[in-house]
């Protein structure tokens, strides 16, 4: 596709990003580094990337950190940046500390591309694409507030870890719309470490702290699974009102049992397809969008089987 096609095909800015210098147009060889392995939002993004890559004759090497942690990342980084791809696509764990190990990348003639988390620093990656995370943020908050259906108290979102730029995007956006609803307390975002067990105790302290504790917001897979726990082993599934992000195989289930009242899905697989496209793009030469959008939908049981499109896969 040319810049115009993209232009027109993204939902992105239209923004076109600097395609580089000293790569190898012929380099045939690609790394995916994501977040967390076997984890099936990235799961789901890395069979879509091996099918695009297979398709256009690209080899794909994909690694992930056993845990959402930038020291093991950074390390796979280092690996990734000696075999020499033309083009590293990564989902950095940290929105500061992979700046460094990536600049080297970008510095040694690897294209990177920016797959769902992104650095703060904007000059380093060639092309980004992620859902709106600040979006999602209010959408998870539209949602939540529409199941609540007029009843007031405490709202508690879940965060992961600070410098993860799509949680970050994702808690603010549920702040700034819950804040139009006066009925409605905000309570001090709490981070989870990613760790469902995390998350889990988080809800069951907050449940007997305030008892007026009327929905809860996980902001990803792990928190809002471990809050679903909480809230059934404390019998309030579905009294306290559950919104989590993602769509994982166990995600739908508590879905379809009551625990879960809504899930903000994403598109990974989109990520990944579109993320091989750009990185192809970039190794050749070409100008590819600089940050595009991918789609998201609010889906609750009562319209989740029209909605199997978005679930995500635990294996591909
Ligand atoms: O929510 C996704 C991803 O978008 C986020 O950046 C990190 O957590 C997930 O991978 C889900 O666990």
């Amino acid at each position: 596709l040319g810049a115009a096609a993209l232009l027109l095909a993204g939902c992105g800015t239209g923004q076109i990003g600097e395609s580089g210098g000293g790569t190898d147009p012929n380099n045939k060889n690609l790394a995916m580094i994501t977040g967390m392995r076997g984890e099936p939002f990235y799961v789901s993004m890395e069979c879509a990337a091996k099918e695009a890559a297979a398709a256009q004759g690209y080899q794909i090497n994909v690694q992930a950190p056993e845990k959402f942690e930038q020291a093991e990342q950074s390390q796979i980084l280092g690996g990734v940046i000696s075999s020499k791809p033309g083009a590293v696509i990564i989902a950095p764990t940290d929105d500061k500390a992979l700046a460094a190990p990536l600049k080297q990348a970008k510095s040694n003639g690897i294209k990177v591309v920016e797959v769902d988390t992104a650095l703060q620093d904007r000059s380093i990656a060639v092309s980004s694409l992620s859902s709106d995370n600040y979006e999602g943020g209010k959408l998870a908050a539209q949602t939540l507030v529409r199941l609540l259906d007029g009843k007031t108290g405490s709202v508690l979102a879940l965060n992961t870890k600070a410098g993860t730029s799509t949680t970050d995007a994702r808690a603010k956006g549920f702040e700034d719309e819950i804040k139009k609803h006066p009925g409605l307390t905000l309570l001090p975002t709490q981070y989870t470490k990613n760790e469902p067990a995390t998350a889990a105790q988080i809800v069951s302290s907050t449940l007997a702290a305030t008892p007026d504790l009327v929905g809860v917001f996980g902001t990803n897979l792990n928190t809002g699974e471990g809050a679903g726990t909480a809230l059934a082993n404390a019998g309030k599934s579905g009294e306290v009102q559950l919104v989590g992000f993602d769509a994982s195989p166990k995600q739908v289930d508590d879905l379809r049992n009551g625990r879960v009242q809504a899930l903000i899905a994403q598109d990974p697989a989109q990520i990944g397809q579109k993320g091989v496209d750009r990185a192809i793009a970039a190794i050749k030469g070409e100008q590819v969008e600089r940050e595009t959008k991918t789609k998201m939908i609010s889906i609750t049981k009562d319209d989740m089987e029209q909605k199997k499109q978005f679930f995500y896969k635990s294996q591909c």
